[in-house]
């Protein structure tokens, strides 16, 4: 008798564990709730679908390699389009703002040797730029 009891109770517990296990998968495979959440994270991760920006930054450089070179990195730097003036040493850059900065640009410019407006580069970046782009530093 007592053995029987056992038994009931324990398949008891199994049952409701299983149906308990699938409730939960029901829940995971996307109820509505859940969905909700993903769309408001959806939402959130586009919604600095902010326009893009134009911003200009004064980079040093000297000679056409200095442009091909600037233009390159902050094209790396997720921006759309970047064009650096040899002559005013000004890089136009358009990017969106939730997945670059001038900062980050500048961080990138820096660390190829070339001194930004709000970045210095290190002497060591400087000096290991190829001769015909030791731009005068004003430092
Ligand atoms: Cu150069």
């Amino acid at each position: 008798m007592k053995i029987f009891k056992i038994l009931t109770t324990a398949i008891g517990i199994l049952v409701l564990s299983t149906t308990l296990s699938a409730q939960h998968d029901h829940s995971s495979m996307g109820s509505s709730s859940n969905r909700n959440t993903d769309m408001n994270m959806n939402q959130h991760s586009s919604m600095p679908m902010l326009p893009p920006k134009t911003e200009t930054l004064k980079v040093w450089g000297k000679c056409a390699m200095c442009k091909t070179r600037i233009e390159k990195i902050a094209l790396a730097s997720s921006v759309i389009s970047a064009d650096w003036n040899v002559k005013t040493k000004v890089l136009t850059v358009v990017y969106e703002p939730n997945r670059s900065s001038m900062d980050y640009i500048s961080g990138k410019l820096a660390k190829a040797g070339h001194d930004t407006g709000l970045k210095s580069a290190k002497d060591k970046a400087y000096d290991a730029l190829p001769d015909c782009c030791k731009y005068e530093r004003i430092r």
